[in-house]
């Protein structure tokens, strides 16, 4: 008999892997491991939705009738890691073949290839564009840019062509409608909730007392965990988010953690839901007339071209990609990142929500927590350790390119061609948190003003070196030196004041 392994995030019914063994003779491995438990501090409900989803599909699969093996965390026996699963049971089923399907992390690859079996190994086409099609996508161009691969993602899945093949709407791109703030009184739709269930309950308990540890809220899970609930946590999107998604795609606002965002990427990533359907059900929304385009568009720019792009990025520069420093940041990670207990309100506001919930959306992890880590120069192994913790979404091929290239710019512009640094103006203009805030946003360099203005400036005077050249900063380089030089030298103060905070572990 043969035995194929099924990982924590790979639970869809579209593996090859499941084309390629026989229910009848072969048996599938699927195994909660205290090593894929703890290489990071998990968000608590991060091994709650991964163990209770896996459990959920163990269930369907033998329901197809496959013979499952599941090895729970407290099984006797469990080795503690998926390459000593992986020995373990092929000795004690005499298995003849070992399939495998390629990794989402680059590490547990490496320890799968040395685990000392021969494996057979299988694509994972859960994604539209292999890790072989982005290499070729990428030699030998000069420079990798996400636009142009978007393009060709959008010819090659003929997704929003008009016949010829032109862009539907006369544009690729409508990125520039996407950037309103918030109205006053205007709110997300009501978020759906889900059900624990039997099996959930078990997984809830099993995680209380054995990883309560971690930062996060042990309470309040609410998460699809089966392809029924996640299907339906997508149809409420697509009835009640995708329309207003494009013009508030960059807008944030006090205690409304997802806003019209689709909060689906855990569900995506770990295999509940296939991006396949979920572009086709968005094209169909926008050619019937339900949702705009710039939402259409932007939420499939954001799954086969942004989503697509740093899983090739991911693949193609690994594993040298996650050494990378490229503005040689040394700062450790503030504590208040695991805490939330900072006065700076928009930060309070994303860290709080993103321990009670393991979620934030793209714009508050881009221009909040990391803009803040940029502008601070937290070393970039901390603050990706942190992005890869506290989110129900997050993977290394995800969340790294994310993390190192986009919001760090460690990766000296590989990624993205300019960082994202932005003063509280920025943060301002797209929420409502300044407003509650003890700092004043409109103040840089005295005791009460917001901690991003001095820091941002900071940031733009000490990599002048780095970045003082690059085309796409040169507005804010000519502000700068416009400035007065008392007042560069005041904002210089007040930024070193505020990093000797931050080294000394003072509250900001
Ligand atoms: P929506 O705003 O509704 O977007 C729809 C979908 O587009 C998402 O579900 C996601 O699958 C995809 N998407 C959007 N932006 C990106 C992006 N930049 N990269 C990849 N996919 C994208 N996403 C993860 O899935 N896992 C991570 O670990 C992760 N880490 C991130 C770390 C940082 C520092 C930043 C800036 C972004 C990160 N993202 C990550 C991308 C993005 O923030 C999340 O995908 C998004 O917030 C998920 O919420 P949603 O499903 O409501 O997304
Ligand atoms: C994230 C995670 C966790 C917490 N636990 C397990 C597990 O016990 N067993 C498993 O197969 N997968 C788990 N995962 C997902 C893996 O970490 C994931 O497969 C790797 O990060 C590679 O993508
Ligand atoms: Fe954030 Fe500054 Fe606004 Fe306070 S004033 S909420 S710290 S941007």
């Amino acid at each position: 008999m043969r035995l194929g392994l099924v990982l924590g995030d790979q639970l869809s019914f579209n593996l090859d892997l499941l084309q390629a063994l026989d229910p009848a003779r072969d048996a599938l491995l699927m195994a909660e491991v205290e090593e894929e438990a703890r290489y990071v501090p998990h968000h608590p409900q991060k091994i709650m939705l991964i163990f209770s989803a896996m459990r959920h599909f163990a269930e369907a699969l033998r329901e197809q009738g496959w013979r499952v093996h599941y090895v729970t965390l407290d099984a006797p026996g469990n080795s503690g890691s998926i390459a000593g699963e992986l020995r373990r049971w092929q000795a004690a089923l005499d298995a003849c073949e070992v399939h495998v399907t390629e990794c989402g992390e680059w590490r547990l690859e490496q320890a799968m290839t040395e685990c000392g079996l021969p494996l057979v190994w299988h694509a994972d086409r859960r994604f539209l564009c292999s890790r072989q099609a982005f290499a070729r996508w990428a030699g030998g161009r000069p420079q990798l840019r996400m636009e142009d691969f978007y393009r060709g993602m959008r010819k090659r899945c003929g997704l929003l062509l008009e016949p010829d093949g032109r862009p539907v709407g006369g544009a690729w791109n409508f990125d520039r409608e996407n950037r309103k703030a918030l109205p006053r009184r205007l709110h997300g739709p009501f978020p759906a909730h889900f059900t624990q269930d039997a099996i959930t309950l078990e997984v809830v308990a099993l995680v209380r007392s054995r990883f309560s540890g971690h930062y996060g809220a042990v309470d309040g899970f609410d998460y699809p965990v089966t392809h029924a609930e996640a299907q339906s946590l997508w149809q409420h999107f697509l009835d009640f988010g995708l329309a207003a998604f494009g013009d508030f795609q960059d807008a944030m606002a006090e205690n409304e953690p997802f806003l019209f965002h689709a909060r689906v990427s855990a569900a995506l990533n770990i295999g509940l839901l296939d991006v396949r359907q979920l572009c086709a059900d968005v094209e169909r929304a926008y050619r019937q007339g339900s949702v705009p385009l710039n939402a259409a568009e932007g939420f499939i720019r954001q799954l086969i071209g942004w989503r697509e792009y740093v899983r090739g990025i991911y693949w193609l520069r690994m594993p040298e990609y996650a050494e990378l420093n490229g503005l040689d940041n040394q700062r450790a990670l503030p504590a208040f990142y695991w805490t939330g207990d900072t006065d700076m309100r928009c930060m309070a506001q994303v860290i709080g929500q993103t321990l009670a919930l393991g979620y934030a959306h793209h714009i508050q992890r881009l221009m909040v927590t990391g803009n803040f880590a940029l502008l601070s120069g937290i070393a970039p192994p901390h603050i990706c350790e942190w992005y890869l913790a506290v989110y129900l979404d997050a993977f290394d091929w995800v969340e790294l390119p994310n993390t190192l290239g986009m919001v760090m710019h460690a990766d000296g512009g590989f990624l993205g061609s300019k960082p994202y640094c932005a003063s509280g103006r920025y943060i301002q203009r797209m929420s409502d948190h300044c407003g509650a805030c003890r700092y004043r946003v409109d103040l840089a360099v005295e005791e009460d003003a917001c901690p991003f203005n001095a820091l941002y400036w900071h940031f733009l005077m000490r990599h002048r070196q780095a970045l003082g050249n690059n085309p796409r900063l040169a507005p804010v380089y000519l502000n700068l030196n416009g400035l007065p030089e008392e007042r560069r030298d005041a904002l210089w103060q007040r930024g070193e004041q505020l990093l000797a905070k931050l080294d000394v572990g003072q509250r900001l």
